[in-house]
């Protein structure tokens, strides 16, 4: 973030009386955390502030600093203005009432009388003079306040703090800073710069937690690729500010409702994995919600429980049906830059960064055909970087019949595998190794088998990458393909092609549920533009 545009920045708040802040549908800790911390700041400077989200704060987010100023709906924008021309006549009093739906404008002459011809109409001019944007990659992102209030944000000057790769600079000025860990961190440097100018303390021990939240849990505790020395660096000076780091771990990670336990057995006990795509993932149906007495944005985290937990894969997903919105949601995460799920993703209409990213579905597709699209579309993937060609006719048949979600019934495929005349028996024997592990990362470094390409340093993309010769390491995680989507077996069968084309229809907003923040891992080794 040069400091050109931080100065832009301050010089539009500067000349700016009344700012609207806003931030992604869903808002999470990142983009909430961002709206406060400016709200508090730019209250301090004497500025009218409106901080306004679509949704209901989650409720392991009403320990943030002030969240109380937070409005769910945008009170209009506009006023309409009623104006009575006091020329001829003087005016002694106005007061109003009441009557059923009708405001009745009582106003009282001096002396003389007020004709129709007095009074006019207008329409106000806009109420905000700065728009305020956080943690949202474009507008549609910031949901039906932007729907509905579209024309707001053609008449307003646009300032757009984010750390979104895919952001579309749709600010006046855009502090977009893809390596930042989160948005809190890129406001932090914001908000200096602001002292700075003014002269003023403005980073309280309120502001200090805030801006910590926001990067605490985008990194997920310091735990995803995206932590940073910077990152680091501006959490110990927020820490040095008072952050309260302790108030934020607690409430975020400690304290857990006994139906979001239930809920995350249960998606625990599902968990499928396929070695030889590097994948894993589960499934959380309505039914499972429902079983554990949740609300569907009681997942979150789950995901990148699986990340941490599940060694050597390189494709996390997590297919959700929430049936309250009527969508499924599909939430991945990658754990290098080799694999670019913010490109999947893309291509299924969502988006994200390259190591985490979603879609949902909204067309009323069924749950498994959702499942099995996308397991396919990863394989694909995966076969195509990974080389995975040595057997490949073999290869994706054998890949393409695990996904099923749960219900036997359910899944898509044409045969059973145990219908499916097995392949050449020794193939099989071969593949069955192969497929029970996953190679860990650093496996994969090491030079052990022939030559293999460094897969670290790959630019993410779907460059080819050289086969790498499946090596068995550990043993990932226990098979446990319960249900009928056994994981990778040996003998599966190609999956009938089905329609990709989903509408995802709205890019991944930021994460919302399951995917607490899309952003982790943006940046790695190398730097990686996560756009
Ligand atoms: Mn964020």
């Amino acid at each position: 973030m040069d400091n050109n545009t931080i100065n832009q920045a301050i010089n539009l708040i500067d000349k700016s009386r009344n700012i609207l802040l806003l931030t992604h549908a869903k808002a999470d800790c990142d983009g909430l955390g961002a709206i406060l911390a400016t709200y508090l700041a730019l209250k301090e400077l004497g500025k009218d502030v409106t901080a306004v989200t679509n949704d209901p704060t989650p409720e392991n987010l009403e320990f943030l600093p002030s969240i109380s100023i937070v409005k769910n709906s945008l009170a209009s924008a506009k006023d309409f203005i009623i104006s009575l021309d006091t020329t001829k006549t003087p005016l002694s009093k106005i007061k109003y009432n009441l009557e059923g739906n009708r405001v009745n404008i009582i106003v009282t002459p001096k002396n003389g009388t007020f004709s129709k011809e007095d009074v006019t109409f207008a329409q106000g001019t806009n109420k905000f003079d700065l728009i305020i944007s956080m943690d949202a990659g474009n507008l549609e992102h910031l949901g039906p306040i932007y729907d509905q209030n579209s024309e707001l944000f053609f008449e307003t000057p646009i300032i757009n703090i984010d750390h979104h790769a895919s952001n579309t600079d749709f600010g006046q000025v855009n502090m977009v800073d893809v390596v930042a860990a989160s948005t809190t961190e890129v406001l932090y440097h914001v908000l200096i710069a602001m002292e700075k100018k003014y002269d003023k303390k403005l980073i309280t021990e309120d502001i200090a937690t805030l801006l910590l939240a926001g990067i605490i849990t985008d990194t997920g505790s310091f735990q995803h690729a995206n932590t940073s020395p910077k990152s680091m660096e501006v959490s110990a000076k927020l820490l040095d500010m008072g952050a309260r780091q302790q108030e934020i771990i607690k409430n975020i990670y400690k304290t857990k409702k006994l139906s979001t336990l239930k809920l995350w057995g249960i998606v625990l006990s599902k968990v499928q994995v396929d070695p030889m795509h590097r994948m894993v993932w589960s499934t959380i149906s309505k039914d499972d919600i429902q079983e554990a007495d949740a609300e569907p944005d009681e997942s979150e985290g789950i995901i990148d429980d699986l990340l941490s937990n599940a060694p050597g894969a390189e494709v996390i997903m997590l297919i959700k049906e929430n049936k309250k919105e009527n969508y499924i949601s599909v939430s991945m995460r990658s754990t290098t830059n080799a694999v670019d799920v913010g490109k999947i993703c893309a291509e299924m209409g969502g988006g994200g960064h390259v190591r985490a990213a979603g879609y949902k579905v909204r067309d009323g597709k069924a749950f498994d055909q959702v499942v099995s699209e996308i397991l396919q579309k990863v394989r694909e993937y995966q076969v195509k970087r990974l080389n995975i060609h040595t057997e490949d006719v073999e290869t994706r048949n054998l890949a393409s019949k695990d996904e099923g979600p749960k219900k036997p019934e359910e899944a898509p495929k044409p045969e059973k595998p145990e219908d499916k005349p097995a392949t050449s028996g020794d193939k099989q024997s071969e593949k069955k190794s192969t497929y029970l592990e996953f190679k860990s990362p650093e496996e994969n470094r090491k030079p052990k088998r022939k030559k293999r390409p460094p897969r670290k340093k790959k630019p993410r993309q779907e460059q080819p990458q050289p086969k790498q010769p499946e090596k068995p390491v550990e043993p990932l995680v226990p098979e446990e393909p319960k249900q009928e989507a056994p994981a990778p077996k040996p003998e599966e069968k190609p999956q009938p092609e089905q329609p990709s084309g989903q509408q995802p229809e709205t890019p991944p907003p930021p994460p919302t549920e399951e995917a607490p923040s899309e952003q982790p891992p943006t940046r790695t080794p190398p730097p990686p533009e996560q756009m």
